[in-house]
């Protein structure tokens, strides 16, 4: 029926309804956290790092450091951006202060 209320709201004066609002809801940007493969970051301290930063249990932080190692890079974890930058820069300052080359950048989805 025209100009019929189905906006929840009161009437307006003339007796039309308020035009219904669009609200469009966004889900925020994910980013991938990626590590890099290089010849010299000992293995170890690849899952450590994968362990202890990306929460993953030791078995799975094992098949990712060999994925890197075959494949030059492997996805650690997915994250809103704050989070992931803050994991990446985590990564980068133990692998510096422990002298390794380790290297790791974050990716939109
Ligand atoms: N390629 C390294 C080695 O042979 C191991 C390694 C794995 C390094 C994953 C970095 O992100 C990396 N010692």
């Amino acid at each position: 029926m025209e100009n019929e209320n189905t906006t929840g709201h009161a009437p307006t004066p003339d007796n039309t309804a308020l035009k219904e609002q669009k609200v469009k809801l966004k889900r925020p940007p994910l980013y991938k956290v990626i590590l890099l493969n290089d010849d010299y970051t000992p293995m170890d301290f690849v899952v450590s790092i994968i362990v202890s930063i990306f929460n993953k249990p030791v078995d799975a932080a094992k098949a990712l450091m060999l994925e890197i190692h075959k494949n030059g890079k492997a996805v650690c974890g997915v994250y809103p951006f704050e989070v992931a930058e803050t994991k990446m820069l985590q990564v980068l300052s133990i692998a510096k202060g422990e002298e390794h080359p380790l290297q790791c950048v974050i990716e939109k989805e």
